[in-house]
């Protein structure tokens, strides 16, 4: 019997929603509980087009806006062959970031609109589950001050926030909206239990294509 595939979970969410930290925690609790999961993130800095994207970001170069979103881009067309071959092996894959924030960052800057900026991540493997989460910006300023990075002010970020907003509303695309003010366990809970209820649904059926 040929072997079920695994799920596409994506976690977005503002600056600072705590991401990260509950990418780490669904990968071991899946891994745990005897599930084959890893973790992925965009960018994936580690790639030659990854180094470019992560010294601009750490504004160590300056790109032009149409190029430096292309290469986010093209930064997960990349990583696709590995994404499908491991979906196809069983393993659950769950992604920090993916072309929502694509769309949303660059949308976010003056003269681009929110159909353009989609345009280059449509056909990407499409998740199974893209988890939002909600931080307000009150919540966040509690976790500290923003760091150095470009698109790490208020001001962008607010701008940013409406972005994603305006991607919710499609409902081609299955969203969550995770309460990410709830302690890191709290959330963990929220998040694995939508996770589970993902990875049975997607055994059956077979991987979509976003945007299409
Ligand atoms: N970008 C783009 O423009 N285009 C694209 O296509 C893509 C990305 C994919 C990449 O940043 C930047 O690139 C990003 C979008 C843009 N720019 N911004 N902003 P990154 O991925 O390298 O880093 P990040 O995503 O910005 O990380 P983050 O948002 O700052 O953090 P996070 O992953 O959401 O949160 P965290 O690191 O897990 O936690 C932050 C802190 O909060 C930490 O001290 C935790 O201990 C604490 N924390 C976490 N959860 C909680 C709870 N529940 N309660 C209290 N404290 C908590």
């Amino acid at each position: 019997m040929a072997c079920q595939r695994g799920a596409l979970i994506v976690l977005e969410g503002v600056d600072r929603a705590g991401k990260t930290t509950q990418c780490k925690m669904l990968v071991q609790a899946l891994q745990k509980s005897g599930r084959p999961a890893e973790a992925m993130r965009f960018p994936d800095r580690t790639t030659t087009i990854g180094r470019l994207i992560s010294a601009y970001l750490e504004k160590k170069s300056e790109l032009e806006d149409h190029t430096v979103h292309l290469l986010f881009s093209a930064n997960r067309w990349e990583l696709v062959p590995t994404m499908k071959k491991k979906l196809e092996q069983g393993i659950t894959l769950v992604v920090d970031r993916y072309a929502f924030s694509g769309a949303a960052f660059t949308s976010a800057k003056p003269g681009f609109s929110l159909e353009w900026c989609m345009k280059p991540d449509v056909g990407l493997p499409k998740p199974d589950l893209v988890m939002f989460l909600q931080l307000s910006p009150a919540e966040a300023a509690l976790r500290g001050q923003f760091g150095v990075e470009r698109y790490e002010t208020r001001v962008f970020q607010n701008a940013v926030q409406q972005k994603f907003e305006l991607l919710m509303k499609d409902s081609s695309v299955k969203w969550q909206v995770i309460d990410a003010s709830k302690s890191v366990e709290e959330v963990h809970r929220d998040i694995t239990g939508h996770s589970l209820n993902a990875i049975n649904i997607a055994e059956d059926i077979p991987l979509g294509q976003l945007w299409t």
